[in-house]
């Protein structure tokens, strides 16, 4: 019995990163990769791309708290897959235009209409949203799917 409980707590510790590549963190189904240079929103999700990946999307409660736990490990700002660009106020994810499942918007955000169109985790909201210009430079999270 002891040996199957060291077992299973042995595959636990395990699966906090099988399945993902060196350098991403596995969450449940998804590994992130947490950027150590910045891009503007656009290259940010081009990068991502390029790595066979798309900027992280929040789908749940659980998953948006493991983002924003995990950017205070972190330092910088850090883009995610969430904008409002294509109509205001109305926020989408980038990769099917679906409307968000889950906001953690911080006290008072957005707050900048039209001049802000991009969702990043912000250091000094402690990881919680705000809205920012798709052209800034910050950090950035991307995920795919664990193997
Ligand atoms: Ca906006």
């Amino acid at each position: 019995m002891r040996f199957f409980v060291s077992l299973l707590i042995l595959l636990e510790f395990r699966n906090s990163w099988e399945g993902c590549d060196i350098g991403w963190i596995r969450h449940h189904t998804k590994c992130y990769m947490f950027s150590n240079t910045t891009a503007t929103w656009a290259e940010a999700e081009s990068i991502c791309n390029a790595f066979h990946s798309i900027l992280a999307e929040p789908r749940s409660h659980d998953e948006s708290v493991f983002l924003i736990s995990q950017s205070e490990n972190e330092v910088g700002h850090f883009w995610i897959g969430i904008s409002d660009i294509i109509k205001e106020d109305r926020w989408v994810y980038s990769s099917d235009l679906q409307p968000v499942r889950v906001t953690d918007f911080s006290p008072g955000q957005p707050n900048e209409y039209t001049s802000a169109n991009c969702v990043a985790l912000r250091k000094i909201f402690h990881g919680y949203w705000g809205d920012l210009p798709c052209s800034e430079h910050f950090n950035f999270i991307c995920e795919r799917m664990a193997k």
